[in-house]
C-alpha cells in the first residue's frame, strides 16, 4: 500500500515539471497564456517572447497582434526570443 502511493507521488511530480517553464516564468514579469496554446512572457521594459504550445521559443515581429485565452488583444513589443529560447533551455537542463 505504501508503495503504490510512492508511485502516485513520483508521477505527478513529472506532470507538474514537463509543463512549468520555471526559469521563464521566474524571470518575466508576467506571463499570458494565449488562445492558440502559446504563451507570452513579458520581461522588463514591456518587452515580449512568445512560447509556441509545443514548449519551444518562437520569433515573432514586433506590432503582431495576438489573442489572449481570455479574449483580449496583445500586442506583441519587441522579440525576446534568444533569451526566451535560453530560459527554456536552462528549465529543460533542470528537469
Ligand atoms: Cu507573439
Amino acid at each position: 500500500m505504501l508503495k503504490k502511493t510512492l508511485v502516485v507521488v513520483a508521477m505527478s511530480a513529472v506532470a507538474v515539471t514537463a509543463f512549468a517553464s520555471d526559469f521563464a516564468r521566474r524571470e518575466a514579469k508576467q506571463v499570458v497564456e494565449l488562445k492558440d496554446g502559446s504563451t507570452v512572457y513579458v520581461f522588463d521594459g514591456g518587452k515580449m517572447a512568445m512560447e509556441s504550445k509545443y514548449g519551444r521559443a518562437v520569433r515573432m515581429d514586433p506590432g503582431m497582434v495576438m489573442e489572449t485565452k481570455d479574449g483580449q488583444k496583445l500586442t506583441m513589443v519587441g522579440d525576446e526570443v534568444a533569451r526566451l529560447d535560453s530560459l527554456l533551455w536552462q528549465d529543460s537542463r533542470s528537469n
